[in-house]
C-alpha cells in the first residue's frame, strides 16, 4: 500500500505541487472541504477558504511540503479529534493543540505551521 505521503512525495517530484494533489482530492470528495471524509482538515486562508490539506486519526505530516509551508490559516475537525500543529517540520520547534473549528488560526500562528498531527479520541 502507498501512503498519501509518498505520492505527494512522488508528484512533488515530478514538479507538481502538494497544493495540486490535494485540491484535486477535494475536488473528488463527497462534501468538498468538510469536516466528514476527513478526521481533520487545514486550510489556505481564514475561515475555511482557498485549498485544503488533510489528514485523519493518529496520521500527521512530518513536512507539510513546499506548496502548503507556512500557508495554514484555519482549521476544522471532527468532534473528538485535535490537531497539533508545529512551527517546523519534523514536529519541531513551538507547538500548540487546536480543538474543535477555528475560523482564525490566529496572528501568532497564521501562516507559520510546517507540520502537523490529527489526534482523535
Ligand atoms: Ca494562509
Amino acid at each position: 500500500m502507498v501512503s498519501k505521503l509518498h505520492v505527494v512525495l512522488v508528484l512533488t517530484g515530478l514538479g507538481l505541487t502538494t497544493s495540486n494533489v490535494l485540491d484535486a482530492q477535494a475536488a473528488g470528495a463527497p462534501e468538498p472541504g468538510g469536516p466528514r471524509r476527513h478526521d481533520c482538515i487545514g486550510y489556505e486562508h481564514r475561515d475555511f477558504g482557498g485549498a485544503t490539506i488533510t489528514q485523519n486519526a493518529g496520521r500527521g505530516w512530518r513536512y507539510v511540503g513546499g506548496g502548503w509551508n507556512d500557508k495554514i490559516s484555519s482549521f476544522r475537525m471532527r468532534n473528538g479529534c485535535g490537531i497539533r500543529a508545529y512551527q517546523h517540520r519534523d514536529y519541531q520547534g513551538d507547538s500548540k493543540v487546536f480543538r474543535g473549528s477555528y475560523r482564525y488560526v490566529g496572528d501568532l500562528w497564521n501562516d507559520q505551521i510546517s507540520s502537523w498531527k490529527c489526534q482523535c479520541d
